[in-house]
């Protein structure tokens, strides 16, 4: 294995050592260096049949830490998989380059690459700068500030995502060096058509030439993502080394389960990742909305029903009954609306406590609770309007809804949020100032904001 020696014990990770595979050549470049995306596309990138010929460059977010880490060592980490059976250390290869988000000239001249043939993304919902109708927020002052510089010149450094894309976009175009993929693997529904959108918007504000050429070469990939993967912590560090004998600075622990389900075009061609088990279909819909409504609605809910109850962890949360029946309230509701056989359900949400309850992942409740006035309406709302629209009032998506509300009000999981003023507000004003921020006109639903008022005062702890 691919080791230095550091100490008596331990190795360091790196690709110097004889028998060490080399990088990859780069044909993907990532934005998004997270837990995340080292969990789940560069593992399945690394397992594809062809791994020796596709590198990911990845590039950080704002912070640019996890590039200065995994550049210690070659971009090489160990995925830590803990499963009921125990932990099993795995040194993953793919990363062949790591970059802080301010390499914006390295970004730009693997974009004008003709072997570049994809863009993936793990961003958060917050990195997509859509308003609350889903189209660009050109009024945010570091879109304003992105589009003032790309006017000046398009090769100027920027900071949001739609800035960094319609950069490398425009360089790409400029070195003619034809069509790409750009993949979004954030958890919001239709993430491909998300991405166009705020791309195009920003393009046709920039050059018309150049919306015009995104328009018609650039494939806006759909994906559906699941692995669960928490933070690092001392004690993943610590497991990894006694694992291994290896030092990491960068390990990523995370669980068994892994899906990925695609629909693109990929003409500029794309590992033969169902080769590691992805599944490529022609409409990633129905995957999309089983995983966004089931999973992610059940963390929201025990996010912040969970927290306020004292638990700090998804398994603690469902190995409560209380908090377990909140979870199953909110999936009937939500499953009525899920077109998909009954069956399949059913094994689905087997699985998922199965998956919640694996003592291995501890992963925290605060973590999921951020980012709630963006997750929300994504998670919740979607069943929560279809049982309304149904003439039923459903107690489970109230009970998530009610539990932000008084997480909003600081009990439970800290608030962390990037519209945390305005949420705040209106939890503080009530009931129908937290429906109306979700879903504009919800709040006039009466009967609605009574079910939540209900559900507020049986959640409020009493001392
Ligand atoms: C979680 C997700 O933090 C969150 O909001 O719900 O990160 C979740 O763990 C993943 O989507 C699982 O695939």
């Amino acid at each position: 294995m691919t080791r230095t020696q550091t100490g008596p014990q331990t190795v360091r990770l790196s690709r110097d050592l004889p028998g060490t595979p080399p990088a990859p050549p780069v044909r993907i470049v990532h934005l998004g260096l997270g837990n995340f995306h080292r969990a789940h596309q560069a593992w399945y990138t690394a397992h594809a049949s062809d791994a020796a010929d596709w590198g990911i460059a990845a590039f950080t977010g704002r912070r640019p830490d996890a590039a200065v880490r995994l550049a210690h060592q070659d971009g090489l980490y160990t995925l830590l998989v803990r499963g009921a059976d125990g932990d099993h250390a795995e040194v993953i290869g793919s990363l062949a380059q790591v970059h802080p988000s301010t390499d914006h000239d390295t970004y730009l001249d693997l974009l004008r690459r003709r072997e570049t043939a994809i863009v993936t993304i793990t961003a958060t919902e917050a990195a997509y700068l859509r308003t609350g109708d889903g189209h660009l927020d050109v009024d945010r002052s570091d879109v304003v500030a992105d589009l003032q510089a790309l006017r000046t010149d398009v090769t100027a450094p920027v900071t949001t995502l739609p800035g960094r894309l319609v950069a490398g976009l425009a360089a790409r175009r400029e070195a003619g060096a034809g069509p790409v993929t750009v993949l979004s693997c954030d958890n919001l529904a239709h993430n491909g058509a998300v991405t166009a959108t705020v791309v195009l918007e920003l393009a046709e504000l920039l050059d018309s030439a150049l919306h015009a050429w995104i328009g018609a070469e650039v494939d806006f990939a759909d994906s559906m993502v699941d692995r669960i993967t928490p933070a690092t912590t001392e004690e993943v560090l610590a497991t990894v080394t006694a694992l291994t004998g290896t030092t990491d600075e960068a390990p990523v622990p995370t669980e068994p389960f892994s899906e990925w389900v695609v629909s693109g075009r990929f003409p500029a061609g794309r590992p033969a990742w169902e080769s590691a088990g992805v599944t490529f279909v022609d409409d990633v819909t129905p995957y999309e909305r089983r995983k966004l409504w089931l999973l992610n609605g059940s963390h929201s809910l025990l996010a912040y029903a969970a927290s306020v109850r004292g638990h700090r962890t998804i398994a603690d949360a469902v190995a409560d009954p209380e908090c377990r029946g909140w979870v199953e309230e909110f999936w009937d509701e939500a499953c009525r609306h899920l077109d998909l056989p009954a069956e399949e359900l059913t094994a689905y949400r087997a699985a998922l406590l199965e998956r919640y309850a694996n003592p291995g992942v501890r992963h925290l409740l605060a973590q999921i609770a951020a980012g709630g006035s963006l997750k929300l309406p994504l998670r919740i709302v979607p069943a929560l309007l279809a049982e309304r629209a149904a003439g039923r009032s459903p107690v489970g998506c109230a009970t998530a809804i009610a539990a932000w509300v008084l997480h909003l009000r600081g009990v439970g999981a800290p608030v962390d949020d990037p519209a945390a003023d305005r949420a705040e507000h209106a939890a503080a004003q009530g009931v129908p100032d937290v429906l109306d921020l979700l879903h504009p006109g919800l709040g006039e639903d009466r009967e609605l904001v009574e079910l939540v008022a209900s559900r507020l005062a049986a959640l409020t702890p009493t001392d």
